[in-house]
């Protein structure tokens, strides 16, 4: 089915799924700003991402992209939270802060989805067997979710004593761990940073 890619539109719309770590920190950062979008649910593992009404959009051939008011399109999760947040509380001000914040957002993008959300994709919306699965995922993500926990030991967030983008960033994939096979209940702090998050963010709880 070729996608029926809206054109035309005023205000924000974001094209995502919503089973995608990636893209639920593009709509939670809208959500919490405030800033209003339409949504348009791209399916990305049965292959809309790659049709050429998508890849018109994004050329990445990847969800979330947006496409702003002014009809620029910015793709990459990341790059998105943080042009939707310029200037907000989301976004510290401190230039060391500010730095600090970024250190989280490459180390989720580098260090913490290619095997949390990898791992999730794999296990529970591929439904791959274990014989299937790289079996690093496994060990590499234990080490991730300690590197997590010890910092939230610590700390309430990751960055200064609020929620920032790096929280946002590291939310949806981290909260559906479980889902891959990663044992959140050895992880207590992250666990309550989770439902500190959950409480700002306005997020049901998962089942
Ligand atoms: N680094 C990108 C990753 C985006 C990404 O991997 N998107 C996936 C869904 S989570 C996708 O669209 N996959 C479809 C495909 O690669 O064909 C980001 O942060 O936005």
């Amino acid at each position: 089915m070729i996608l029926n890619i809206e054109k035309g539109r005023s205000g924000m719309e974001i094209y995502g799924d919503d089973r995608s770590g990636n893209c639920l920190k593009v709509r939670w950062t809208s959500d919490l700003l405030g800033l209003p979008y339409v949504w348009h649910e791209v399916l990305a593992l049965t292959g809309q991402t790659a049709e050429p009404g998508f890849r018109a959009l994004n050329p990445f051939g990847e969800v979330p992209v947006v496409r702003l008011a002014d009809g620029n399109t910015l793709a990459q999760s990341n790059a998105i939270i943080l042009y939707l947040a310029e200037g907000s509380r989301l976004i510290p001000q401190d230039r060391f802060l500010r730095a600090k914040m970024f250190e989280w957002l490459f180390w989720e993008q580098y260090s913490h989805e290619p095997v949390i959300a990898v791992r999730r994709a794999k296990v529970h919306l591929l439904g791959l067997s274990e014989a299937e699965i790289d079996p690093s995922l496994l060990p590499r993500g234990a080490k991730v979710l300690t590197r997590m926990q010890e910092h939230l030991s610590q700390h309430a967030f990751f960055v200064g004593a609020d929620l920032t983008l790096a929280d946002i960033a590291l939310l949806p994939y981290t909260r559906f761990a479980d889902q891959g096979g990663f044992e959140l209940m050895r992880y207590p702090a992250i666990q309550r940073w989770i439902k500190r998050c959950e409480s700002i963010l306005d997020l049901p709880a998962l089942a």
